[in-house]
């Protein structure tokens, strides 16, 4: 007789062995490649803005935050030291005087691994020297091949004089990496803010044209609101949201960041806060035809931001950002949208500012959401329904590019 998971399939095989279903999502997770729609990567064309290698890998901010508060020394002592002697204080601190369990450190770990070099050295010569032996074209080859990630989105601000002076000359593009349109600064320069509208729709226009951003972006305090009486609410409603709707363009908003908390840690030193979710659903309501991808900072806010997910099909929650990118968050997460959204949400971005980090980056979330998935299809079992291999590529790879490549390639309808 058959069983009643294996009823009514188009389907040759159906997974309904546990250990062969897990071995089997472990699998896709694993192999499908992915589109990064976050980063602050830049290819190698790019020249210096294209960090890479050790000394970069161990001075992220992530890792001068914890490294800060066990060094002997002050962030102002710290600063003025040549970026070999700041990454060999990292390097003693975090990964010689104690074990490197935290997230990032770990991420080291892995990277270091991923090449075969020694994760215990006392001393990183070797590492060094590999790295800087690398030839950097080939080395982005090799590190998208491990990672198996398809492309990046970098994360373009046109007001930066050395990302400008190369958007304006000949610079080689590399199609892996995608632009985005970061518009932080605008929101941040009181003298742009006083432009009229119009000037900034044409400012704007015309990075669009030379830039050919795949979406806009920016990222927002905790305590932002819509509508609101300030002149962010001015500058969204006049100038973004308008030319989101003309270009076609997704607006990326990532909220809930506190920049500056400590100063002097400088980019180490922005913090979380919760923010109000239900600014963003009015700003949904509001723009029905704007496709938004939207990320909170705070754990407290993912709950919500699925709610509002499953109100408004404009909205694609994406990623688990910075603060959240532990294991435990990550699978916590993951779990929640894929209860609450089935596949319509983006897992995961890397954030990553070192080509290298899209190595551990990609390797750690790919195991929590595999973990994630195998549950939720073993409950699906469990609950009466065997899931087909091709239906697991069909589900990763929704979630690790099609949702992406459908947000910025097609108009959402007008109805929600
Ligand atoms: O605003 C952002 O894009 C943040 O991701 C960064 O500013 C932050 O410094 C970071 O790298 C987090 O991962
Ligand atoms: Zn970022």
């Amino acid at each position: 007789m058959v069983s009643s998971v294996e009823r009514h399939t188009k389907f040759s095989q159906l997974l309904t062995d546990a250990a062969e279903l897990r071995a089997h999502v472990e699998s896709v997770v694993n192999s499908t490649w992915v589109m990064d729609v976050h980063t602050h990567l830049f290819p190698a064309s790019f020249g210096g803005l294209c960090l890479f290698g050790l000394d970069e890998l161990l001075t992220y901010h992530y890792l001068t935050a914890e490294a800060f508060r066990s060094l002997k020394i002050s962030p102002d002592q710290f600063w003025p030291l040549s970026k070999t002697d700041q990454a060999d204080l990292v390097w003693k601190t975090l990964f010689v005087d104690s074990s490197p369990t935290s997230e990032a450190a770990r991420g080291v770990i892995s990277v270091l691994d991923a090449f075969g070099l020694d994760t215990r050295a006392l001393d990183l010569t070797e590492a060094r020297e590999f790295f800087s032996s690398r030839n950097l074209p080939e080395h982005v080859d090799h590190v998208l091949e491990i990672a198996r990630v398809t492309g990046v989105v970098m994360t373009n601000d046109p007001m930066d004089e050395a990302e400008n002076k190369l958007w304006t000359s000949n610079v080689i593009s590399d199609s892996r990496f995608k632009c985005s349109l970061r518009l932080d600064r605008l929101f941040n320069k009181p003298d742009l803010q006083m432009g009229s509208s119009t000037e900034l729709r044409r400012l704007i226009d015309g990075w669009i044209k030379r830039m050919s951003p795949v979406y806009m972006a920016l990222s927002l305090p905790p305590d932002f609101q819509f509508p609101s009486d300030d002149s962010r609410d001015r500058l969204l409603r006049e100038v973004v949201l308008p030319t989101a709707q003309e270009h076609n363009l997704p607006l990326t908003l990532m909220v809930g960041v506190r920049r500056r908390v400590n100063a002097a840690l400088r980019e180490a030193g922005d913090a979380v806060g919760r923010a109000d979710v239900s600014a963003i659903e009015r700003v949904c309501a509001a723009y029905p035809d704007v496709k938004f991808l939207v990320t909170f900072l705070s754990r407290e806010n993912q709950h919500e931001l699925c709610v509002a997910a499953r109100k408004f099909r404009n909205l694609m929650p994406f990623g688990c950002w910075w603060f959240l990118n532990n294991p435990s968050i990550v699978s916590e997460i993951t779990r929640e949208r894929i209860e609450m959204l089935g596949q319509s949400f983006i897992p995961q971005h890397s954030d990553s500012r070192v080509l290298e980090q899209l190595i551990y980056k990609w390797k750690h979330a790919r195991k929590q959401i595999a973990d994630a998935l195998f549950d939720s299809y073993e409950q699906l079992l469990n609950s009466g329904r065997a899931v087909a291999p091709q239906e697991i590529s069909r589900d990763v790879t929704r979630m690790f590019s099609g949702n992406f490549n459908e947000w910025v390639d097609t108009p959402v309808s007008e109805s929600h």
